[in-house]
């Protein structure tokens, strides 16, 4: 199944190249590319056909939370791996279900930036939830959430996991969030953007901003 990503991978990209360009196989200019064959103006060999770094969309780098080993419950029950969403452009924003304040402005954010996608580039895109709660967010919970919020089908998914995992999460997205009541917590009010390989690419902070920068992003990175 991978080898066939990686094949159909390939030939898309090539259609969609305006032009071929051509590099030493020494790479003796570094990266510099020729738009015409020819040969290196310093080895002398015969220039390569130029191919732009198609392997590396399905390898993770160091910076990928999708090196994070954590292992999620989503609002159906099942175990969820973070690298599952890999290949996926990630939107998350962490809230808890309980909030009377800012998390139901956060899901009216999230769910407007969502209605802004168009359905084809929904195939590749992910709209992710994870509670900061996870005593209290159940899957049940987080099922019932879902429901009342109408984000129960792609491409919405709510994720917990143990307070560790959600803190060392917290951390990645430079969320903060502390309990300042039995049933309340304070936290920061950040939309993140994940590109394929897990690299966080863009966040927004705030509640009813523009999403336009967003949704632009996300839209640069699912196609
Ligand atoms: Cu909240």
């Amino acid at each position: 199944m991978v080898i066939g990503t990686l094949i159909s991978c390939n030939t898309k990209k090539k259609k969609d190249l305006a032009t071929t360009s051509y590099q030493c196989p020494m790479k003796c200019e570094g990266d510099k590319t020729y738009d015409a064959p020819g040969v290196c103006s310093v080895c002398k060999m015969q220039l390569q056909v130029y191919e732009p770094s198609i392997k590396n969309l399905n390898e993770i780098s160091d910076m990928s939370i999708y090196n994070l080993p954590s292992v999620w419950t989503n609002q159906d029950n099942q175990e969820v791996a973070l690298k599952s969403l890999q290949g996926n452009v990630v939107v998350m924003v962490m809230i808890y279900t309980s909030c009377q304040a800012a998390c139901p402005r956060l899901a009216a954010d999230m769910r407007a930036i969502e209605k802004q996608i168009p359905e084809a580039e929904k195939e590749n895109l992910k709209m992710v939830l994870v509670s900061i709660d996870p005593e209290t967010d159940t899957p049940e919970r987080l099922k019932k959430f879902a429901v009342e919020n109408e984000m129960d089908s792609n491409p919405w998914i709510f994720l917990r996991g143990s307070e560790a995992d959600t803190r060392e999460f917290a951390a990645v997205l430079a969320v903060n969030y502390k309990k300042i009541s039995p049933m309340d917590f304070s936290h920061s009010n950040i939309i993140s953007v994940f590109d394929k390989r897990g690299e966080l690419v863009y966040q927004k902070e705030g509640l009813g901003v523009d999403h336009k920068k967003t949704v632009n992003k996300i839209l640069d990175l699912a196609r």
